[in-house]
């Protein structure tokens, strides 16, 4: 449970970091599924299809599992209440020695979610500090706000799109030097959706290894034509918002597959339209 304290920190910081959540044992299981998952695709996650980094608790029991930790849904529910979905999971796996990074960005972006309220956990599976590329964020000093964005395809990103923060800073926070969210393998970070953040590349002897996890409360609905999935993790859905879906009837089980690429599609049609929503929104208005 977190402290008063610590959610008013939250709230103005934008993230909170570290927080402990999995046993030996169950990191051990977790990084022999990820190495399942990997012999099944024939290469590592991050080399392909970007389909398979998104949303694989659809799939892997084991990764179901692990977006409904306890010890990670009672921080989340402190921050965004009782109700939670997951909207979506992603891999972010850097090689060791790897030119893989991110660029400052914001999560809410392309995501399309009102109220902004989705937090990501970022469970480390390897040991991830600054040597290895871990996040890198920028208090928000209680004034969040979404920045205007290019999908710049940029190379070595990590993100789907290269997206990156296009426009000047502004004010000294900008400037100043941001926290590095080191944190140990099986414990957690939390960053709001507003929360700039970035990576740089891995320079360490390890893989780093996490898996960002996007929390939204039942009352987030979404802003496109998209009708997308989600799936209730704790509480109750009263809201309807989401198609929600049921877990996994084995490991990759051709069921469970059958429905992953249909979330997928759906994710990938809703950032489509939101990359699109959001130039328009930022659109230089004519004279
Ligand atoms: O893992 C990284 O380096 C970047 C992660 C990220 O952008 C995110 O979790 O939103």
């Amino acid at each position: 449970m977190l402290s008063r304290k610590q959610v008013e920190q939250y709230r103005y910081d934008g993230y909170l970091f570290p927080f402990p959540a999995l046993t030996a044992a169950e990191l051990d299981a977790s990084n022999a599924g990820l190495a399942r998952f990997e012999r099944w695709l024939g290469k590592p996650v991050n080399e392909g299809d970007f389909r398979w980094r998104s949303a694989s608790y659809v799939m892997l029991p084991w990764v179901d599992a692990l977006v409904r930790h306890k010890r990670i849904l009672d921080v989340v529910e402190d921050l965004i209440g009782p109700d939670i979905l997951v909207y979506t999971a992603t891999w972010f796996i850097k090689e060791r020695k790897s030119p893989t990074f991110a660029a400052w960005h914001q999560d809410a972006t392309y995501f399309g979610l009102d109220p902004h309220e989705h937090v990501t956990a970022w469970v480390a599976l390897s040991e991830a500090d600054a040597e290895a590329g871990c996040m890198e964020v920028v208090s928000s000093e209680g004034r969040p706000r979404q920045r205007r964005h290019a999908a710049l395809g940029l190379q070595n990103s990590i993100n789907g799109a290269g997206q990156a923060i296009v426009e000047p800073p502004e004010d000294p926070g900008d400037a100043r030097v941001a926290a590095m969210m080191a944190l140990d393998a099986g414990s957690f970070s939390l960053h709001h959706t507003l929360c700039r953040h970035r990576s740089a590349p891995n320079r360490a002897g390890h893989r780093r290894v996490g898996l960002g996890i996007s929390y939204i409360p039942a009352h987030c609905r979404l802003t496109g034509t998209v009708r997308m999935c989600a799936r209730l993790v704790r509480g109750h859905d009263s809201f309807g918002h989401f198609d929600l879906i049921a877990p996994p009837e084995g490991e990759l089980h051709p069921a469970a597959l059958e429905r992953h690429e249909r979330v997928y599609r759906a994710y990938r049609e809703n950032y489509a339209e939101q990359i699109a929503a959001h130039e328009r929104a930022f659109a230089v208005q004519p004279a």
